[in-house]
Order: C-alpha cells, then structure tokens, then sequence
C-alpha cells in the first residue's frame, strides 16, 4: 500500500509510462463519460452525508457533483495496471527522446523568468522542475481531460483503494469550496492527478501556492506557473539540498564490479574516485555526501552518481527510471549533451538503433508498429508475428538479430 500510494499521491502521466501506457498516445476516450450505474448513485447519497459531517457544504457538493457520475474507463485502467518493468533505456526514449528534448526546450522558454524566481525562492533546481513538468505531462501538453470528481467518486465507490480515493474525492471538493477553481475546469488523469505536474488533490491542499499572485492556486490554466512552484514547494519540504546536483552520469572503469551498484549501496565519493569512477565529462567527482551509483547496463554502459535530491525526485515518484528520466532531461534543459555512453544491445540481441531499423522495417513490410522509438511494444510483437507468419516462421513475436537481417533482405 505504501509504495502505490506514494506513487498515486502525485503520479499521474509518468506513472502511467512507467506502468506501460504509452506517453505519445492519448488515453482511449471511451468509458470516459458518465454511465448509469444505481450501486454508484446509492453510494454518493451516502458519502454526501460523510461529506457535509467534514466541513463540505451542500452548495459545494451540488456543484461539485452536477455533471459528473460513473466512469467505467477509470475502474478498466486502474485494474489493468500491467506492471511489467521497462529498462532505462526504454523508459529514456519514451519520456525523454530528442524530440522531448526540443518540446522541452521551447515550453521551457517563455518560463525562464518564473522559474528561477521559483528556484530564488525554493532553492530547487529549476530544470529539475522543468523536467517534472516534461515527464508528468509532457510539459503542460498532457495535462488529462477526465474530470476530477468522477474520477476519484468512481475509485472511491469501486473500493479497492477506496478509503485514498475518498479522501482524495473529499480534498477535491475542499479545494472547489475554496473557490481555487470552478468544478467545469477541474480535470485530471484517470486516478485524479491533476494539473501541469499532477498533483492528487490531497497534496495540492499541503503543497499548491499561488506564485502569479491571483488570489488562486491555478495548476491547470494555460500558464504553468503555480503548478511549478507547488512542485518546487513540494521537493523544498520533502528536504530538497539547495545548490546540490541531482545526480551525475559517469564512467566506470573497465571490469567494475556492478554488484557495488544499487540505490541502497550509497558510499563516500572519495571511496567511488579510488574505485575509479570519474564524471563522464572529465574532471573530479563533487561530494556531496555519501551517493550510490545506478548502471542499467553494465560497466561499460550509461552510469549515474546519485546525490541526495535524486531520492527528493523519488518522493514524487518512486521509480529510479523516473528520477533518471527528470535528471537527464533537466541535464538537458540546462544544455547538456545526449548520454555519452549507449546502452548497447538488450536482451533481443540488437540495440536501440537497429529495434528502431527494425520497427521501420517492418513499416515499410506493411506491418504497422506505428512510429519507430526502440521501444518494443505489444504493436511491435504483434508486427513481428505478422511477418513471420507471413513468412512461414515460427511465429513467437520476438525481435532477434536473426528477424533484423531476413527484414533487411527483403
Ligand atoms: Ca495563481
């Protein structure tokens, strides 16, 4: 329970890619309009009640609840959470592909000002906040259109998590009681996250401010900035080291031993300089305090040193795919190069760019696999099967060096 929660508490859309939705792609809109269902409307007659005992009047929940009602889409996602892991490499190229990067880029641009005012005030790192915004709605272009209030009443009457949602559904309607925004705008993601970094109603209450100074806490109009500084609010409280990096990539020398490596395997960094770790970049390690190092790859691959505010970025979402992905894109904002090292090939034998040669290729064979990331997907195996049914193959859907070459042959 814990470990989802915290993960729910603010995860929204990266949470989703984590959990194999993918980002490019919109959530299917069906099961997204209210649906008759009595069981529902009986159990919001008795919440109403619970409601008004909390403090929620009667006009707030008449406004709150006018439009809204059950929504089958929810409960379908929130049980088919196919939580299969994705490797960095992966989880890199959907949330932060160079075409990320420049989006990134250009959003972040009109709000330069605004966030080093937020970082002036915070002492968070601005493009750590900018690359929240990236990974949770691809910088404010995904912000979810399904309303908040059917959203969590759905999870709440749906009960499997039904004491979070209910509260969640009760700190939605205190923030419409408090006028931050009319109930017709307040939308989110399928399990209520809402706003430019989607935060669950529960943690806009503690966290949200109001930097634009309008007299409201607005995380879901066209300017981002109150859902900037709500996050940046958020990492300064959870205990976020002014003036510290997140992290750094670096090289580990040849025949390192990665059993040392871990998020729990934190050392001095004088102890990973004599094991001879040094920054991808050139120059010393910076200490800051004990760090451990993450290599998806190996030792020849990509590699982080993990400061202490890399376990702040986890406090909005636990993954350590996540983190990687809000550093290396806030590396990126801030100017930075590509990784400088590949990850070479996966467990399909071939590497990012020839999944990807494979993936046109099998465009090009007529068998759709959408546009070609490197990421192989349900789309990609059922390509594959495709082709080599086509071909009188086995038909096992599995990318091999041995599918890239017949591909290549025609
Ligand atoms: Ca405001």
């Amino acid at each position: 329970m814990a470990g989802w929660t915290r993960r729910m508490m603010l995860a929204g859309a990266a949470a989703q890619a984590l959990l194999g939705c993918m980002p490019r792609q919109r959530p299917a809109l069906s099961g997204f309009t209210p649906s008759p269902n009595a069981d529902y409307d009986a159990w919001v007659a008795a919440f109403r009640n619970r409601a008004l005992a909390q403090g929620i009047t009667q006009a707030t929940l008449d406004r709150g609840f006018r439009g809204q009602g059950f929504l089958p889409g929810v409960v379908d996602r929130d049980r088919n959470q196919t939580e299969f892991r994705r490797s960095t490499e992966d989880y890199l190229a959907l949330v932060a592909a160079e075409e990320d990067v420049a989006l990134g880029l250009a959003r972040v641009a009109p709000v330069r000002a605004r966030l080093a005012e937020i970082e002036a005030h915070s002492g968070v790192d601005a493009h750590v906040i900018a690359a929240i915004w990236g990974l949770e709605t691809r910088f404010g272009t995904r912000l979810g259109d399904i309303p908040v209030i059917s959203a969590t009443s759905t999870l709440a009457w749906e009960g499997r998590r039904g004491r979070f949602f209910e509260a969640q559904l009760i700190a939605a309607l205190r923030i419409l009681q408090a006028g931050d925004i009319p109930a017709d705008r307040m939308f989110g993601s399928w399990a209520g996250a809402m706003g430019h970094t989607q935060l669950m109603p529960s943690v806009y209450e503690d966290y949200a401010v109001d930097v634009t100074g309008d007299g409201r806490r607005d995380i879901w109009g066209t300017d981002p900035s109150d859902a900037l500084a709500s996050t940046a609010e958020y990492l300064r409280r959870h205990g976020w080291r002014p003036d510290q990096p997140w992290g750094l990539e670096v090289h580990l020398p040849p025949g390192f031993d990665t059993r040392q490596t871990g998020r729990d395997r934190r050392r001095a960094v004088r102890e990973w300089a004599a094991a001879g770790v040094r920054p991808a970049r050139g120059g010393a390690l910076p200490d800051h305090g004990a760090a451990a190092i993450h290599a998806p790859a190996g030792a020849d691959g990509p590699a982080w040193l993990l400061h202490h505010n890399f376990t702040m970025i986890l406090r909005y979402n636990p993954s350590v795919n996540y983190g990687i992905g809000v550093g290396y894109m806030a590396d990126r904002l801030a100017g930075g190069g590509p990784l400088s090292r590949g990850f070479g090939p996966d467990d399909t034998g071939l590497t990012q760019a020839e999944r990807r040669e494979m993936q046109a290729l099998l465009n090009r064979a007529g068998h759709d696999v959408g546009t070609p990331d490197g990421v192989v997907g349900q789309r990609t195996e059922a390509a594959i099967r495709a082709y080599q049914t086509a071909r009188g193959l086995a038909a096992d859907g599995r990318p091999s060096p041995a599918i890239l070459s017949a591909l290549r042959g025609g």
